[in-house]
C-alpha cells in the first residue's frame, strides 16, 4: 500500500492501517520514517499519553478496562498499549478480566496494541514511543500504557508517558510500599486499589497523611468501576497543570532522547556484534571485552 494512502486510513482512525504502520515501523524498514514523518502533530500535542505500572496481580489490566470504558462514555477514543505477556488484553490471563476488556474489542474507538518484553533483545521503548504517536495521530486523546512490574525498564516505560500513575493494591508488591511516600518522587499518581478490601486503609495509612492528603493519591474499586471519574478528573487536572507550566514539553522532550537512545543502541547491534565476534581476542572476561572495544569507539570517535 502507498504510505500516504496509509497515512490518510490511519489518519481517519482505521484499525488496520494503525496495526499496519506500527509492525512498518517496528519492522525498521523504509517506509517507518515516512509514516513519523506524516503524522499530524496537532494530533500528536494534543494526545496525553499515561502509563500505568504496579506490582503484578494489583489490577492494572481492571483499571486500564474500567477507564476505557469511563472514556467510552464520553465519546473519548482511547489506545491501550500492553506491555506485557500477561496481560489480558494480550489474551494470557485470568478469564473474568478478558470478558471485561472483550466489551470493546467491537469498538473500533478502542485500539489496542500488545507488545512483549520476552524474547525482545532491546529496541522496547523505541518501538513503545512510535506506537504511542501512531494511535495519538490516529485520534486517540488518551494513550494508556500498561507496563507490569516495578523494576527499571518498567520504569524506563513509563518515562514514555507524559504521566505516570502507579497501582497498589494491598497486600500487593509490599517492597514497594516499604518506600511509602517517596513513591510520590517517582510516579505523578499513586492508585489505592481494591479499596474495598480490609488492608487498603492501612496502605493509605502507610502512605502517610501528607501524601494522602496531597491529591496525588488515589482509591479505586476497578472491579466495581468506582473511584474511575475522581482518578480521571485528577488525571486531566494534572494534564492541565502540566501543560501550563511546560513540564509536558520537556518531559516530551526527554522521552524522545530516551527514544533515539534506545534507536541508536538498536542500530548499532549488528555492528558491535561483528566487531565482538571478530576481534581476536584471548580474554575470556566479557566485562573486559566490551569496556575494550568502548574504549576503541571513544577513542575513534568521542
Ligand atoms: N477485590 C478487588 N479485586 C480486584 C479489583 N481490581 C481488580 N481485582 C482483581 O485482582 C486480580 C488481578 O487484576 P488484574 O487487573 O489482572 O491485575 P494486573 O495488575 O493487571 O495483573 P498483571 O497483569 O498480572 O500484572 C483480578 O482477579 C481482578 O479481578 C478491586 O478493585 N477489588
Ligand atoms: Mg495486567
Amino acid at each position: 500500500m502507498e504510505i500516504s494512502s496509509l497515512l490518510k486510513r490511519l489518519h481517519q482512525g482505521d484499525a488496520r492501517a494503525v496495526a499496519r504502520a506500527i509492525s512498518l515501523v517496528e519492522d525498521q524498514g523504509q517506509s517507518g520514517p515516512d509514516i513519523m514523518a506524516g503524522l499530524d502533530p496537532k494530533r500528536l500535542e494534543t494526545s496525553l499519553v499515561v502509563g500505568i505500572t504496579g506490582p503484578p496481580g494489583a489490577g492494572k489490566s481492571t483499571l486500564t478496562a474500567s477507564i476505557v470504558k469511563a472514556l467510552r462514555n464520553e465519546k473519548t477514543r482511547v489506545g491501550i498499549i500492553a506491555v506485557d505477556p500477561s496481560s489480558p488484553l494480550t489474551g494470557g490471563a485470568l478469564l473474568g478480566d478478558r470478558i471485561r476488556m472483550m466489551e470493546h474489542t467491537l469498538d473500533p474507538d478502542v485500539v489496542v496494541r500488545s507488545m512483549a518484553t520476552r524474547g525482545r533483545l532491546g529496541g522496547l521503548c523505541a518501538a513503545a514511543g512510535a506506537a504511542v504517536r501512531i494511535l495519538a495521530a490516529s485520534g486517540c486523546r488518551l494513550v494508556l500504557i500498561e507496563t507490569v512490574g516495578i523494576g527499571q525498564s518498567e520504569m524506563d516505560i513509563a518515562t514514555l508517558a507524559d504521566i505516570t500513575m502507579m497501582v497498589l493494591a494491598p497486600g500487593f508488591g509490599d517492597d514497594i510500599q516499604a518506600m511509602k511516600a517517596g513513591i510520590l518522587e517517582v510516579v505523578d499518581l499513586l492508585v489505592v486499589n481494591k479499596a474495598d478490601q480490609p488492608g487498603a486503609q492501612k496502605l493509605l495509612l502507610d502512605l502517610g497523611r501528607e501524601a494522602t492528603s496531597s491529591g496525588r493519591v488515589l482509591q479505586t474499586v476497578a472491579r466495581e468501576d468506582q473511584g474511575i471519574i475522581r482518578l480521571l478528573d485528577a488525571i486531566f487536572a494534572l494534564e492541565q497543570q502540566l501543560r501550563q507550566d511546560n513540564t509536558l514539553q520537556i518531559r516530551r522532550q526527554q522521552a524522545r532522547q530516551r527514544e533515539a537512545l534506545d534507536w541508536t543502541l538498536e542500530l548499532l547491534k549488528p555492528f558491535l556484534r561483528q566487531q565482538i565476534n571478530s576481534s581476536p581476542t584471548a580474554n575470556n572476561d566479557p566485562g573486559e571485552i566490551a569496556r575494550q572495544l568502548a574504549g576503541r569507539i571513544i577513542a575513534e570517535h568521542g
